[in-house]
């Protein structure tokens, strides 16, 4: 038995957007390493794994939150993955309200929404002298901005102001908080291709399912606040 399967073995661990790319790899390998995953997304229409329970969520509606975060308090949650999101790429001359909305009521919105659903658990757990923790999957681009990117930096800014407060609101009640920037990643983002021949450099959803990890079996005395990834072949940004 190695040591992360000490870590993750009988952990609960919800995470958002699980279907597919990053989260589907997350969910993979918490379940590898002995942990149960209540998973949800949008369409998750025939996936199966063992020590997985998949949930239909779509993360900018209040009662399909709800329901989730209930089947996560009911399993035993302790942990929560806030990985659901979208891109969206345009110049600022073409952004719509719609789609201002869609992108931003997925990645900010359903990351407050989900997190909130389960605070009061935390807290409880806190009462028992158990911690909790949240890891949100942002992105390199949370702190930095580009030509077509406003519409998703925005969210992604969002995000990541999203993650800092909550890791100042959370130590009253034991929850470490870690922010995931990874860089471009070979997943379905923006309606793209997994596989396509000018991805081949790009990070693979297993490397940022192990940056996650990492942040999941930190010993209890150590918080990762941020983790920043890239694939080797995209220019060195900070
Ligand atoms: O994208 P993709 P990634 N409610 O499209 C789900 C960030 N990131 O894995 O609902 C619930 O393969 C969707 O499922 P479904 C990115 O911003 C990526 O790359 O069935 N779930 C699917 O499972 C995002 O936060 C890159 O459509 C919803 C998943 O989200 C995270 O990584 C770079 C949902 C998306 O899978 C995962 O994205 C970067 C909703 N309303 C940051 N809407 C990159 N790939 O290059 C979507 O810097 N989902």
């Amino acid at each position: 038995m190695t040591m992360r399967d000490r870590a993750l073995r009988g952990r609960v661990i919800a995470v958002t957007g699980a279907s597919k790319g990053i989260g589907w790899a997350v969910t993979q390998a918490l379940t590898a390493q002995g942990a149960r995953v209540i998973a949800g997304a949008r369409d998750v229409g025939g996936l199966q794994l063992d020590g997985a329970e998949f949930w239909r969520l779509d993360v900018t509606d209040e009662a399909s939150v709800d329901a989730f975060a209930r089947a996560a308090v009911r399993a035993g949650v302790d942990a929560l993955v806030n990985n659901a999101g979208v891109g969206s790429f345009q110049p600022v001359e073409e952004i719509t309200p719609a789609e201002y909305r869609r992108v931003m009521d997925t990645n900010v919105l359903g990351t407050l929404l989900v997190t909130r659903g389960l605070i009061p658990h935390f807290r409880e757990r806190y009462a028992r002298g158990e911690g909790s923790q949240v890891v949100n999957v942002t992105s390199d681009v949370s702190a930095r901005t580009f030509a077509g990117g406003a519409l998703y930096t925005a969210s992604k800014y969002a995000q990541r102001a999203v993650t800092q407060a909550l890791a100042y609101e959370g130590r009253a009640y034991g929850l470490r908080v870690t922010e995931i920037r990874p860089g471009m990643v070979d997943t379905f983002f923006a309606g793209s291709v997994q596989g396509a021949a000018h991805k081949a450099g790009w990070l693979r959803p297993d490397d940022v399912a192990d940056a996650v990890l990492y942040a999941l079996t930190a010993p209890l005395h150590a918080r990762i606040d941020e983790v920043l990834l890239h694939p080797v072949e995209q220019d060195v940004v900070f």
